[in-house]
């Protein structure tokens, strides 16, 4: 998906990372990189200018953080714009008292009748009750294909093949559909003319009241993504916008273009033509995906909701590769404290590959058994735990009510950890542990 924009990018990333120094002369010649890579990815001229600029201002003026070296924070100045420039992250609320009720904008082929009924089998999926109106009186054709593609969800569809105007037929799907959780209106995308499309469209909105009105774009289009959605959005203001046909041949600027047309955020993206090739839209993840840095703001949050605090002493002791077995234990409770500690080290590109997460999911397991082991230890095995030999090993084992091969394992892995803090895997994982706690 999008595969020339997330080359550009990250070939722009990776040769400022690459360089020896990030002067100023480095990070304007990273901001040409990117502007061309933007435009030529479709981005809107004037919205790759602005974010550049906002990408270079912000580069030569702020600091880097404590721990955080001048190359990670352009490459995360980088990564918040590129977030911010897409909105937040906007979602369908589905309060259960009443219909939700969403109009599908958009020009013919753009992809609102496969993306209403892709939308109404995730609701339907998710437990709500759907309905979906046919109010494309326009198309030949148009509402057989939509009950083709719902019926397999189940998904009810209410049409009148006697009716041609469809400002009624979206007026009387309304009504017929007062019990249900979610009820998804699609329309014609054509026209005699584009004003009476438009018109159109603006007179459902008048009478339907829709809670979402919703803009379908072809993320193929290209350039053309930005006055669409400004046409659109002049004539019924979008609430939330679909990009779709992501899988293909899109460049995915258009995405960008037409969120920052309209100010609406961008709810789902429709990755294929199948009925569940829709996903929701998380911009963090998508500029994470685009410039090859998994889901930072996930992994953000979930370290978080751990709340861990990275012990400053036990970092110093590991960075002069001094290990204590305390140390040691405190490692493996701050994994416990992860949940699943491969989830994080999975969100951690770079370090996925380093880092055995067969092994770590086996040390979650094991920290009950290691830390009565430590328990039986005295304070000098704790802080030298060289000194532990077979005589000592069995005594442990006795306290601790373990068998020698644990205590034996729990030493081994005392001595992996020890070698790993020394090496230059062990630097970056200890950077990332203490960025962790330290912003
Ligand atoms: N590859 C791909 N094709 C899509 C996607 N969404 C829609 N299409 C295709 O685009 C064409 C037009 O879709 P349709 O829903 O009829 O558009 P409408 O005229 O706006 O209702 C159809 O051939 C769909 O299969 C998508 O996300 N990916
Ligand atoms: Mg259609």
């Amino acid at each position: 998906m999008l595969d020339s924009l997330r080359e550009g990018l990250q070939n722009a990333v990776a040769k400022l990372v690459r360089g020896n120094v990030v002067d100023e002369a480095a990070i304007k010649e990273f901001i040409r990189d990117l502007q061309r890579t933007l435009i030529q990815g479709d981005v809107n001229v004037k919205i790759a200018l602005e974010v550049t600029e906002r990408v270079q201002r912000r580069a030569l003026e702020e600091k880097p953080a404590g721990g955080v070296t001048r190359k990670d924070q352009v490459v995360s100045i980088l990564y918040e714009e590129m977030a911010h420039l897409l909105g937040g992250e906007g979602k369908v609320q589905v309060d259960k008292t009443k219909p939700s009720v969403m109009v599908m904008l958009g020009v013919q082929g753009s992809g609102k009748t496969t993306t209403t009924a892709k939308l109404a089998r995730h609701f339907a999926k998710r437990g709500f009750k759907v309905g979906v109106v046919a109010a494309d009186t326009f198309r030949p054709g148009a509402v057989t294909q939509l009950r083709t593609l719902c019926e397999p969800s189940g998904v009810e569809v209410f049409s009148n093949d006697r009716e041609k105007d469809s400002v009624k037929i979206a007026r009387e799907g309304r009504k017929h559909f007062e019990e249900k959780n979610v009820v998804i209106i699609d329309t014609a995308g054509r026209h005699k003319e584009e004003a009476g499309l438009l018109e159109e469209m603006k007179e459902i909105v008048r009478e339907v009241k829709p809670d979402y009105t919703v803009l379908v774009i072809d993320g193929t289009i290209g350039q053309q993504c930005y006055n669409q959605a400004l046409a659109f959005h002049r004539a019924s203001p979008v609430g939330g916008i679909i990009v779709t046909k992501l899988d293909g041949a899109a460049k995915g600027g258009g995405a960008l273009a037409a969120s920052a047309a309209t100010g609406a955020k961008i709810f789902y993206i429709g990755t294929g033509e199948r009925i569940d090739d829709l996903e929701e839209f998380v911009p963090t993840r998508f500029v994470g995906r685009l410039l090859g840095m998994g889901d930072l703001k996930s992994l953000i949050e979930m370290v978080k909701a751990a709340e861990v605090e990275v012990d400053e002493k036990s970092v110093q002791r590991m960075m002069s590769g001094k290990l204590t077995m305390d140390d040691l234990l405190y490692q493996f409770e701050q994994m416990k404290k992860f949940g699943s500690f491969r989830k994080v080290v999975e969100h951690v590109p770079g370090l996925s590959g380093m880092v055995n997460t067969n092994e770590l999911d086996k040390a979650e397991g094991r920290v009950k058994v290691y830390k009565s082991i430590i328990q039986s230890m005295t304070r000098d095995e704790r802080t030298d735990p060289e000194r532990i030999n077979a005589s000592r090993v069995k005594r442990i084992a006795r306290g601790s009510g373990r068998t020698e091969k644990d205590v034996r394992e729990l030493l081994s892995r005392y001595r992996q950890m020890k070698s790993l803090a020394k090496s230059s895997k062990g630097r970056e994982f200890r950077q990332m542990m203490r960025r962790m706690g330290g912003q």
